[in-house]
């Protein structure tokens, strides 16, 4: 299929974050989309360059003082007279005013962003927007009539809500996708998020809407990263009551619990009858992944890919986490390899 790629993902390289009380080498390297688009160019998939999609498109999704915020958060960072990666350090917590945003950059930061391992390099807006544009190209390939076709977005995006972010994501190239199928004509797009961490972002900005079904596994929060959201009690409010599933997980889940979770989540696609799949596509439910802890071994991404496939509707599948490097392009063709079959 054809798969969306730019070099310019490897402007964002964040250097170091902050991971169980150490600085340590950041999980979110750019060799995860090098070996990406090596383990697909080797199976056969074209590799595509992202089109100059209108940012005016980011504003279905996201705010428009936040897009600009997070444009210019790196120059703000130096003209106030810090040095370095741009990292939030003070967020407002219960009993703290969440309605003010204050003037100051470290204000500000606290105020969009909701956690301290996502950080802000001089390069980071050029591979965030070429990103999104990554996964909208994808999304008008599809709209165009292709059955299928691939973003691989770096930095990864469904962490990030309509004016939040965190979790490695800036922007959340998967809603943008879905916002993208709907604007070309899709009247139902329904998203099923694979990474092992919850869509938190996806999940928000979908929260009261009917027309995108979000359906996501993950590794359950009561432990497990992003902690705050993607409890099984979530289903949405409003008219998007019903329309999200949330199926926690227990660390250590094996093949055969994955598999049932993922036959409930697509029995609950099938009866949305949607008219198009936007697939949040992380890769770090492998077993060797340094910062999570299902079991799930090469051999069973191509079984997902089949099952995604088997729905029969036009895809679209975007580069989420995966942090196993040495595995991560074999785990991405795996199911990729399943939608040409
Ligand atoms: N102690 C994605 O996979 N750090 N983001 C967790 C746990 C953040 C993962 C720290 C993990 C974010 C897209
Ligand atoms: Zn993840």
């Amino acid at each position: 299929m054809k798969a969306v790629y730019t070099p310019l993902h490897a402007r964002h390289e964040g250097g170091f974050e902050l991971y169980r009380g150490q600085l340590v080498p950041t999980f979110e390297t750019p060799d995860r989309a090098e070996f990406i688009r090596a383990a697909l160019a080797a199976a056969g998939h074209e590799l595509v360059q992202p089109r100059e999609i209108p940012e005016s498109r980011l504003l279905g999704v996201h705010d428009a003082e936040f897009v600009e915020f997070l444009r210019g958060a790196y120059a703000r960072w130096h003209s106030e007279g810090r040095q370095g990666h741009v990292i939030p350090s003070g967020f407002p917590a219960r009993g703290l005013r969440r309605d003010r945003r204050p003037r100051g950059i470290s204000g500000s930061l606290g105020y969009y962003a909701f956690d301290a391992s996502t950080p802000i390099v001089a390069g980071t807006w050029d591979a965030v927007l070429a990103a999104a544009r990554s996964a909208m190209t994808a999304a008008a390939i599809v709209s165009e009539g292709e059955p299928a076709a691939y973003a691989l977005c770096r930095p990864p995006g469904h962490h990030a809500a309509r004016s939040t972010y965190g979790g490695y994501c800036y922007l959340n190239n998967a809603a943008l996708a879905a916002q993208y199928l709907l604007d070309e004509g899709r009247r139902r797009v329904a998203v099923i998020d694979v990474d092992y961490h919850h869509g938190n972002g996806t999940q928000e900005i979908f929260w009261e809407r009917d027309d995108v079904l979000f359906v996501s596994l993950h590794g359950d929060p009561e432990t497990e990263y992003p902690w705050f959201l993607g409890y099984a009690d979530e289903r949405g409010a409003g008219r998007g009551e019903g329309h999200t599933l949330n199926l926690p997980l227990p660390a250590g889940t094996g093949w055969d619990e994955y598999q049932a979770a993922l036959d409930t989540a697509l029995d609950s696609i099938r009866r949305y009858a949607p008219e198009a799949l936007v697939v949040s596509l992380g890769v770090d439910t492998f077993v060797a992944d340094p910062i999570s802890s299902f079991k799930l071994e090469g051999r069973h991404y191509p079984l997902i890919g089949a099952l995604l496939a088997d729905l029969g509707l036009p895809t679209v599948l975007v580069q989420e986490g995966g942090y196993a490097v040495a595995e991560i392009g074999s785990n991405v063709a795996g199911v990729l390899g399943a939608f040409a079959d």
